[in-house]
């Protein structure tokens, strides 16, 4: 299926411009609509060169019914990304990841079946909770069983990812009951340019050029799945153009790492000390581990990851941050006093 106009919500936030740099890129004949509230982690920046005649970003809120049914009528397809995304933030105050995650999932679906509109729903791995660690399995959990499929009970751990879990169960109903012609991907953690630095991977490499000394929660055996943002997008392409109508899409290019190595990469890469950081307060209820099962995605639409070399992913990304300190540096006082105040 081809589409000419589409809408990507949170389109000026780290995945969604991420997204749009990449359709901006692959496919020129595309227009694109970026609705977009410009909360504290979406940026105009992060849009700056494209064509405008090809890209408009339009400054409102997803759960804005009117604005919402005025741009969807006329649009051919919805990619949503706008969200509120921080598990800590969520975990101070929940009331924003409600009314954004929840009721304007729920503006946007009600608005694509007004008037029979595509709706692609991004997601995260968070919503089917977290897995043991390997090392706490037998066998060290190599076999079946292991990693989140498409099949996966939803137990989403924090408000955020509760959040989350209940929009994707809001897109699930509005298929079945009035035929929403949606698809869903839950994709696992995301790394690249043009992330907040109140993240893990950007918040450390900035500390680092800061002078500050990065901050890993706990023990730092918990474990995520990374994949380059670049290769997120790829894949919502795919599963927008060729994903059977009502399916759920698992994303991810297995990238399992604890948190320690990680970071012990970015100081190596940043020529530090491997033991350069504090170990600081853990995250309540933080999640353990995070594996996805991606065969669906590979084997029934053909997607591929590109970007499977973590460590000269992660080069590329200490990079971008090094180079691009205009873009961060106005935040990163009030990020590092916020997470202080908490003990982080
Ligand atoms: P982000 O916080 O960097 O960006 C979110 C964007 O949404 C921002 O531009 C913000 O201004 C916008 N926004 C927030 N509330 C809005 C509202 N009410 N109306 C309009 N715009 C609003 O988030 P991200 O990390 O780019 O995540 C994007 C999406 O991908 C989210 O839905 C998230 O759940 C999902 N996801 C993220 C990851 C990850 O690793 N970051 C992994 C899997 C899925
Ligand atoms: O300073 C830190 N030190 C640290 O050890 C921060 C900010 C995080 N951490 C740990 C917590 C997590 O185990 O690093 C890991 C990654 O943390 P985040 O970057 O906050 O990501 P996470 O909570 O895993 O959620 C991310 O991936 C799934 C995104 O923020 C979500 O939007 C997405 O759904």
């Amino acid at each position: 299926m081809e589409y000419k106009n589409i809408i990507v919500t949170g389109g000026a936030g780290f995945i969604g411009s991420n997204f749009v740099h990449y359709v901006a890129k692959n496919h020129p004949e595309v227009h694109i609509t970026v609705l977009d509230k410009l909360t504290y982690a979406g940026n105009k920046e992060n849009l700056a060169g494209l064509d405008k005649s090809q890209v408009e970003l339009v400054v409102g809120d997803i759960a804005d019914e009117k604005l919402v049914n005025e741009l969807v009528k006329d649009a051919d397809a919805v990619v949503h990304y706008a969200a509120e995304s921080h598990n800590d933030n969520s975990l101070k105050d929940p009331s924003p990841f409600i009314q954004t995650n929840i009721i304007g999932t729920y503006t946007l679906i009600e608005a694509c079946r007004k008037y029979n509109v595509r709706f692609h729903h991004v997601s995260t791995d968070e919503v089917y909770g977290d897995l043991p660690l390997r090392e706490d399995l037998p066998g060290h959990g190599e076999g079946i069983g292991e990693k989140f499929t498409s099949e996966s009970r939803y137990n989403p751990s924090s408000p955020y990812s509760s959040s989350k879990a209940s929009s994707d169960l809001l897109v699930k109903a509005w298929v079945r009951s009035f035929n929403l012609q949606a698809t869903i991907s839950n994709c696992s953690n995301n790394y690249g340019p043009y992330q907040y630095i109140e993240k893990f991977i950007p918040r450390q490499i900035t500390n680092v050029l800061s002078g500050i000394k990065p901050k890993l929660y706990g023990t730092g055996k918990n474990v995520r799945d990374w994949i380059h943002t670049e290769d997120h997008s790829s894949a919502v392409w795919t599963i927008l153009t060729k994903g059977k109508i009502g399916e759920t899409y698992l994303i991810g290019a297995d990238g399992e790492q604890n948190n320690k190595d990680v970071l012990e990469l970015i100081l190596e890469l940043m020529g530090q000390p491997s033991d350069a950081y504090d170990v600081v307060k853990d995250r309540p209820g933080h999640d353990l581990r995070y594996a996805i099962d991606s065969t669906k995605l590979r084997e029934e639409l053909g997607w591929k990851p590109q970007f499977t070399d973590f460590r000269s992913g992660l080069e590329s990304t200490i990079k971008w941050y090094t180079e691009n300190q205009d873009w961060w540096k106005k935040d990163k006082e009030l990020v590092e006093e916020t997470y202080s105040k908490n003990g982080q």
